[in-house]
């Protein structure tokens, strides 16, 4: 499959004409109809449809192309002309599709027809909707509740994810895992303990009064190229980009933006960072240490000269706790320590510092880079700590922002969807609908995983996602997934975690957002919650892919209908008959954020649900915004180990987490392969190899489990010493399941011990 690797540096900007070409590039392998443009057209547009690539705010005043390079490739891959029909499944047996590669499984196209594993024959049959629908129910009905997850990756709309939230819960247990388990889970359970919110506190408004954006840990230029549009304007007004991050990202650097026509034929590309500290992996818990070490200097400079404070001191004795234990920590700790745990100078730090104290209205920006490591929720409390200095949260032009990943992953959770009963809203559930909450808490992902090995967890739906691929230890995980009784995927294309079917398996096809989703009252709206938690109505308009679909929402109703016993108060056939009373029951079990739903979410830009952090109200056990004194220095939860290397996994510009659209990593100059490992020229010279040789990583945990991946390829990356970058999920056998976010239990998927053999 994979193509003669080439390696150079990309020498166009962010955005651009290349990003223009990789649309173009996806329209054709996907030999989408010229409808698709008309959906284009229409994304992220009041009375459109909303993007599912990623969880950016949709703009009040939509530009002409409200969408980006990689939010109409997702769209242009929803709505491939390609089907994976019946035909297809009887030419191929579920034991060779299983050596399929992600890429050649998706490029089959969309599923059409509901099927059912046959393990004689070893093929996924076609069945009909109710013969599967009763089969699933009758086999929930045998197996013991404790032992079924019920798993969602952060697409499906609002009203699906509630009723998937209270049918797990009337079915019997909170096994409710969701992709945030393997994401932001660490912003859910970090940012809620310090500031008393598990979402961020900005809003699209700062970044028009923001004098300097700290920018950590996230790859804007792929996973959410819409915000380079608010960056650029604020850079040309002045405002100060600042990135931690060891990779030097294209569209941090540089932008060219693809909305302006002028910029595009003849403008230069906009310098995006005035200050880039390449942290090494883990490194910013220690830089942003450093930086809040100058930011004191300057406010005793300032202070001994007389002029304004750094420091909010008013801000700080009204709105913070556990400063002085920090400040003792920080005093404590020597900038050498400092240098050595964040891979970044002294002078690095305190021009970041510099650039903090000069600023009056300073933003924090985070992604994967902070949230997927041992102690990642101490790297959000340091930035938290950082902003708190100068009262940055809570007022215009300040804030926290964490990037959210799948479009809905931030909603699923508002609407339910959480293994965690303290926060399932169990008194309105028991009002609204008489469900009695399961007392315990649910699975993560990782205590699912620990389930399956151990064989205590024998039934697994999937709301979409591709969990098997995306979880860490596939060695150890692919087996035991193959032992359960019962595995069910709705689904819009056929993945590496369908292929490995239970005992009893069915793979039931879904709308896709884009596409009409006609029921009892006619098309249907559904909702979706922003990175900036705005609310915004949606509707499909495309004709399905196949006759043969159903909605998300609707599968789900017909799956409880035949699990559950009958009870007068659960209408799933009118929720199903008309999804407004679905929204209904949102409203009803939370009133204070969703009240009058039903025409709030056609506001332009959607409705804010609001945000108690972003009024100052700290819903902490303090009742303050609490400072975080740091028990470590890197992220890293093994720092020592022979090998000495930690590795980064992320992603390329070519791919949505499991699906692979290709194999250009434009922005960052590699080509044609994804088995790569990037590593910087020095520990190139310093370990002996060369470029293109032919290497193995292994994990160095020192549990005694052997985990290898071989036949990577090598590759000069401009990265800090002793880190190694590759690409997930290829690399995800080298994570340990053990290894994982101290308080979230988020797979450490960015700072991996490992060790290089030749
Ligand atoms: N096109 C596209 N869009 C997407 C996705 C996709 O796969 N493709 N995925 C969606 C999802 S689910 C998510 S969660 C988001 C993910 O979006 P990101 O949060 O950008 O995730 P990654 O690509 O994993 O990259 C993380 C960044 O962190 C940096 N990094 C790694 N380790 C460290 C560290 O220790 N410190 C710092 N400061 N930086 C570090 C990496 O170099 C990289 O730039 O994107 C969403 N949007
Ligand atoms: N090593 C490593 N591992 C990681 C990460 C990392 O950075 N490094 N990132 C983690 C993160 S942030 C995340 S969010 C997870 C992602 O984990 P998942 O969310 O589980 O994975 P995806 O690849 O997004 O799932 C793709 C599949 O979803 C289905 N699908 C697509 N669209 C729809 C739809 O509209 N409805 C339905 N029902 N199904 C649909 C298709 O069948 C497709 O094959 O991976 C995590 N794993
Ligand atoms: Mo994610």
């Amino acid at each position: 499959m994979s193509k003669p690797p080439k390696a150079q540096s990309y020498s166009g900007s962010a955005g651009g004409w290349g990003s223009l070409r990789g649309i173009s590039r996806i329209e054709r392998s996907q030999k989408a109809k010229p409808a698709a443009l008309d959906t284009l057209r229409q994304l992220n547009k009041p009375g459109g449809t909303m993007c599912t690539s990623c969880a950016w705010v949709k703009s009040a005043e939509p530009k002409p192309f409200e969408f980006c390079e990689n939010g109409a490739k997702a769209t242009l891959w929803d709505l491939t002309s390609d089907r994976c029909t019946p035909d297809f499944f009887a030419a191929h047996t579920v034991s060779e599709l299983a050596g399929w590669s992600d890429y050649e499984l998706e490029m089959t196209g969309r599923l059409t027809t509901p099927m059912r594993y046959d393990p004689v024959s070893d093929h996924y049959v076609p069945t009909s909707w109710s013969e599967a629908f009763s089969a699933i129910g009758a086999k929930l009905r045998t197996l013991d509740p404790k032992g079924v997850t019920f798993y969602a990756s952060g697409k499906a709309a609002l009203e699906p994810s509630y009723l998937y939230a209270i049918f797990a819960r009337m079915y019997g247990n909170n096994h409710l895992p969701d992709s945030s388990n393997m994401c932001h889970e660490t912003t859910s359970v970090g940012l809620r303990k310090v500031t008393g919110s598990s979402v961020g506190t900005c809003q699209m408004e700062d970044f028009e009064h923001c004098d300097a954006i700290f920018y950590l840990g996230q790859n804007p230029g792929t996973n959410s190229p819409r915000i380079l549009h608010p960056l650029q304007k604020a850079v040309k007004r002045g405002c100060k980009i600042v990135v931690f991050n060891p990779l030097k990202e294209k569209a941090l650097t540089e932008f060219r933006s693809p909305q302006n026509p002028l910029q595009m034929t003849f403008g230069k590309a906009t310098k995006m960072s005035h200050l880039y500290l390449q942290v090494r992996p883990g490194g910013d818990i220690a830089a942003l240490m450093g930086t809040c070490k100058r930011v004191l200097e300057r406010d005793e400079k300032a202070q001994a000269m007389g002029v304004r404070r750094v420091l909010d001191t008013a801000f700080l004795d009204q709105h913070t706790h556990g400063l002085e234990d920090f400040l003792e920590k920080l005093a404590a700790t020597s900038w050498e320590e400092l240098e050595e745990a964040s891979g970044v100078t002294r002078a690095e730090m305190e021009a970041a510092g510099d650039i903090y104290a000069d600023s009056s209205k300073v933003i924090g920006i985070y992604g994967m880079g902070l949230t997927q490591h041992v102690h990642g929720s101490q790297a959000i409390g340091l930035l938290v700590n950082l902003l708190l200095l100068g009262g940055n949260m809570g007022r215009q032009g300040a804030g926290c922002s964490p990037i959210r990943g799948h479009s809905n992953v931030q909603g699923q959770r508002t609407v339910g969807i959480t293994e965690k009963v303290a926060l399932a809203p169990v008194e309105k559930y028991r009002e609204v609908l008489g469900l009695e909450t399961p007392a315990e808490d649910g699975h993560t992902t990782v205590e699912f995983l620990e389930a399956l090995i151990a064989g205590t967890n024998t039934g697994y739906i999937g709301l979409g996602g591709n969990l098997a691929r995306a979880v860490p230890d596939h060695d150890r995980v692919y087996p035991a997934w193959r032992t359960m009784e019962l595995t069910v995927h709705i689904a819009t294309k056929l993945n590496k975690t369908h292929c490995m079917p239970g005992k009893a398996s069915w793979l039931l096809p879904c709308l896709v957002r884009a596409e009409e989703d006609i029921q009892a009252t006619g098309n249907q709206w559904v909702s979706i919650e922003d990175s900036f938690s705005h609310v915004s109505a949606s509707k499909g308009k495309r004709k399905p892919a196949s006759e043969d679909l159903m909605s998300e929402t609707a599968i789900i109703c017909e799956l409880a209908k035949a699990t559950l016993d009958p009870n007068p108060r659960w209408k799933w056939d009118a929720w199903r008959g008309d999804y407004a009373r679905i929204r209904d029951l949102i409203a009803q079990t939370y009133p204070e954020q969703f009240y009058d739903m039903e025409r709030r979410m056609h506001e332009p830009s959607g409705f804010y649900r609001g945000n108690p952090a972003h009024e100052r109200i700290w819903k902490t056990q303090s009742g303050k915004a609490e400072f975080t004194t740091p028990t470590v220095l890197n992220a890293c939860g093994i720092r020592d180990h022979p090998g000495g290397m930690h590795l980064v996994t992320l992603r390329s510009n070519d791919q949505f987490n499991t699906t692979i659209y290709g194999f250009s990593d434009r922005l960052r100059g590699l080509e044609g392969n994804r088995m790569i490992v990037l590593i910087s020229p020095e520990e190139i010279v310093r370990l002996g190899l060369h470029e293109y040789q032919e290497v193995s990583l292994v994990t160095e945990v020192g549990d005694g489990i052997e985990r290898r991946v071989s036949g990577l390829s090598v590759r000069a990356y401009d990265l800090p010493k002793g880190a190694v970058v590759g690409y997930f999920p290829e690399l995800n056998p080298l994570v340990p399941l053990e290894y994982h976010e101290e308080l979230a239990k988020t797979p450490a998927s960015k700072g991996v011990p490992v060790r290089i053999e030749v």
